[in-house]
């Protein structure tokens, strides 16, 4: 690539709701660090997104901090990507206002995350839960981002970002990339160890259901133990075998092995002992992020210089595309 070529550039956030799960780091999170070799990366904590759910404040500023040292301790390099906390930078909420006046109250009512979202949280639907894909449209829109990495829940908000910027693009002429999206091949959509139909989830109820990246070695193990298959007793991928799927799935990901030849490892061999398999892999996959985020957690004052220089750098890059926007709409300069 010449040195006047743009980089492209990739952005992704994750809300900092608990710790990270099995299925993020598979689904998101990983991918992520493996990006920053070839691109432009931009990742943040969504926290302007999480306070759609109601929160204490002081737990919520506890896990925006350790979600913070935890996608650094999956592998994202502060010097290399910009790793910022979303509150941090104005310009999302900024561009978001405007973004919501090109975006239509059908489009959003249409969201199944909202659907969803609004059946859980019945007595508070709120306003920000209604627009929530207006200010992830906005993460994205604000830095160009040509590329976002996210799981496949997610592929309906991008979609609205896309007809967003197109239509913008239409009204004002020609200011936004249209962004794509970048979806895992495998592991786009882990799902819970305990009713395998339905995705893997930080907020799920039930405690086996879920792996989370800092679990210890005994607890993944017992949860792996525990975890739903089928009354069939062979290990392949094939349709209706959620629970095994999921399994093949996970252990595909963690062993860097394609399905194929994590079938072929377990013929003949019972569900138990490729439980216990699964369970071993996943907790060594696990460990280094382990290690790590114990390291990063000792160190406070150097997190706040990372997520400090991180939103000043996107500061910065999303100033640009803001002030071309209004500019486009017909703010008046006040410089
Ligand atoms: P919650 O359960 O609280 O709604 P979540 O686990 O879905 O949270 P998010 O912060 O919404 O977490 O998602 C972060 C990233 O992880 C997104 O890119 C999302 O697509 C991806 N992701 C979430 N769950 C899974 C999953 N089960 N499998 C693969 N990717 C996932
Ligand atoms: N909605 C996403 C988190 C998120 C995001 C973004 C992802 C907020 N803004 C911009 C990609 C790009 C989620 O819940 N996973």
């Amino acid at each position: 690539m010449s040195e006047t070529e743009r980089k492209k550039v990739i952005l992704s956030g994750i809300q900092p709701t608990g710790v990270f799960t099995l299925g993020n780091y598979v689904g998101a999170i990983r991918n992520w660090g493996a990006l920053q070799e070839e691109f432009d990366c931009i990742y943040f904590i969504a926290d302007q997104h999480a306070i759609t759910v109601r929160k204490d404040p002081a737990s919520f500023r506890k896990q925006t901090i350790e979600s913070y040292a935890l996608t650094l301790a999956c592998g994202i390099d502060p010097k290399r990507s910009i790793a910022f906390i979303q509150s941090h930078n104005p310009n999302h909420a900024q561009l978001s206002w405007v973004l919501g006046c090109v975006t239509q109250f059908g489009e959003l009512s249409r969201m199944t995350q909202f659907k969803d979202k609004a059946a859980k949280h019945a007595d508070d639907i709120n306003a920000g839960l209604f627009t929530y894909p207006v200010l992830m449209a906005a993460d994205i829109l604000t830095y160009n981002a040509d590329v976002v990495p996210i799981g496949d829940d997610q592929r309906q908000h991008l979609e609205l970002a896309r007809n967003i910027a197109v239509r913008f693009n239409q009204r004002y002429g020609e200011m936004f990339t249209v962004p794509e999206g970048y979806y895992p091949k495998v592991g786009a959509r882990i799902k819970s160890l305990q009713e395998p139909t339905k995705k893997m989830s930080k907020s799920d109820d039930n405690p086996n259901a879920t792996v989370f990246i800092l679990d210890d070695k005994d607890t993944i193990m017992r949860k792996f133990k525990r975890a739903v298959t089928d009354s069939d007793t062979e290990i392949r991928f094939a349709e209706g075998k959620d629970g095994i799927n999921n399994l093949l799935t996970i252990y595909s990901c963690a062993t860097g092995k394609t399905i194929a030849e994590a079938e072929k490892e377990f013929a003949g061999k019972g569900y138990g002992d490729f439980k216990l398999a699964v369970g071993e892999a996943v907790a060594d996959y696990l460990e280094p992020v382990r290690t790590e985020y114990a390291r990063l957690m000792d160190d406070k004052a150097y997190l706040k210089e990372c997520w400090t220089d991180g939103a000043q750098r996107a500061f910065r890059l999303s100033n640009k595309v803001l002030t071309k926007a209004y500019r486009k709409i017909g703010f008046v300069d006040y410089r």
